[in-house]
């Protein structure tokens, strides 16, 4: 946990990140929801059977959420949208969690927004 905190922390600014990749596909992943604003692929290490992240193709400032201002507004909603298109496709529409983790604090280690869509499995809460 240590170790996920000292990695955000270093993470924490305007550069590039692993997610540029992703978007331009110099990194393979699997994608499960594209349109022109957004991407939706696979968690590398998932959390649970059905762990998706989404993206937008455009960071636009938005390292966090902590970031978004109200011309943000259009791409956060196109966000949420896609994940219910996600859950759905998934088949978890009747049990599905969207998370995102902002700042250290929350042990966000990519600083390019996004939204974890968790499913699959009975999920606890309060969360850890
Ligand atoms: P967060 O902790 O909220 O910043 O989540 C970042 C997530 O990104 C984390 O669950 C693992 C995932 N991730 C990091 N690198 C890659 C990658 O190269 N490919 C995929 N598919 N997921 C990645």
């Amino acid at each position: 946990e240590a170790a996920a905190k000292a990695a955000a922390l270093n993470a924490r600014s305007e550069a590039p990140t692993i997610f540029d990749k992703i978007i331009a596909k110099e990194i393979l992943s699997s994608i499960v929801y594209e349109d022109e604003k957004v991407l939706a692929f696979r968690d590398i290490n998932p959390q649970a059977p059905v762990h998706v992240l989404i993206i937008p193709k455009f960071r636009d400032g938005l390292t966090t959420l902590a970031k978004a201002e109200a011309r943000h507004g259009d791409i956060l909603g196109h966000l949420l949208c896609a994940s219910k298109i996600v859950a759905e496709k998934e088949g978890i529409l009747d049990g599905f969690r969207v998370v995102i983790n902002n700042g250290p604090g929350a042990c966000q280690s990519v600083y390019h927004l996004h939204l974890h869509v968790l499913g699959g499995r009975q999920l606890k809460w309060p969360p850890g």
